[in-house]
């Protein structure tokens, strides 16, 4: 369905530049499971900026629903990513407590539209980190451990496919998150040459070190706070940050037991049920 006739059906007024309606709009397809028309496809004019503006929308109608933030997400920092979904640029979103999986548990198909999986490093901060001028260096001293992790990916657009913008309004893809259970210091580990494979049903299905992002994750955690500072908002103590696949993300489907391994950070895993 797209969003004129989405709009059509439910009698609202055509004003389809309300950030309201689109955040709506997005919100009702992840809840009834189904893919929607990309949003620009009606509403062309919806930029990088204006789209941050429907995310935060949908961020605070997901607060109204008593969900709380966990954390963010970086995404589309590795060359993979970005040559997997046509967008050359990073983005973000945010991580709601109803996204957590547990460590070698069950996601329940049914839940989802059509997942996908990526391996990714987690920064888990005890300080605020507060932009723009962040560095890398900055984000690793600000950080009181690294874990490995798994994110579940699932558009609300048909067929994944999207615009920068699209993807930015749909809160960047974000479905679920599992962290594994080993706890690292940052400075202890070199997280660009942390190697990692993610395995599927016991093949290595995606392999890559720590540098495919931006040359090393904690780049992407700086890049974010970056963005943020340029809004006035800050990363806060004991927020978890994922920053972005370190490979092309991967569909799951019903039976399939996903695993990631990553040297000297540990595994994280969980199976796909019903
Ligand atoms: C957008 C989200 C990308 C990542 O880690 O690169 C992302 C998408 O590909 O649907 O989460
Ligand atoms: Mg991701």
């Amino acid at each position: 369905m797209s969003l004129l006739n989405w709009l059509k059906e439910r009698r609202l007024p055509m004003q389809i530049a309300e950030k309201k309606t689109i955040a709506q709009y997005l919100l009702d397809a992840e809840r009834e499971r189904r893919e929607v028309v990309r949003v620009t496809v009606d509403y062309p004019e919806l930029n990088v900026e204006n789209a941050y503006a429907v995310q935060e929308e949908l961020v605070r109608m997901k607060c109204e629903e008593n969900l709380s933030i966990v954390g963010l997400k970086m995404g589309l920092t590795s060359r993979a990513k970005m040559e997997q979904m046509g967008v050359e640029e990073p983005i973000y979103g945010y991580l709601f407590n109803n996204m957590l999986l547990e460590n070698y548990g069950e996601l329940s198909f049914g839940t989802c539209i059509h997942p996908k999986v990526e391996a990714e490093i987690a920064f888990i901060l005890d300080k605020d980190i507060e932009g723009p001028g962040v560095t890398g260096a900055q984000v690793l001293a600000a950080t009181e451990y690294v874990v490995p992790a798994l994110e579940i990916i699932d558009s609300r657009y048909e067929n994944f496919r999207f615009t920068l913008p699209d993807v930015i309004a749909d809160n960047a893809s974000a479905s679920r998150v599992v962290f594994g259970n080993s706890l690292t210091r940052p400075d202890r580990i070199d997280l660009d040459l942390v190697g990692m494979v993610l395995n599927i049903n016991g093949k290595a299905r995606e392999m890559a070190a720590g540098a495919a992002v931006l040359g090393h994750p904690a780049h992407a955690i700086a890049a974010l706070a970056n963005m943020l500072g340029r809004k006035g908002e800050t990363l806060k103590t004991g927020q978890i940050i994922l920053a972005g696949a370190v490979t092309e993300a991967v569909r799951i489907d019903i039976g399939d037991i996903v695993q990631a391994k990553m040297d000297g950070l540990g595994d994280v895993g969980f199976t796909v049920v019903d």
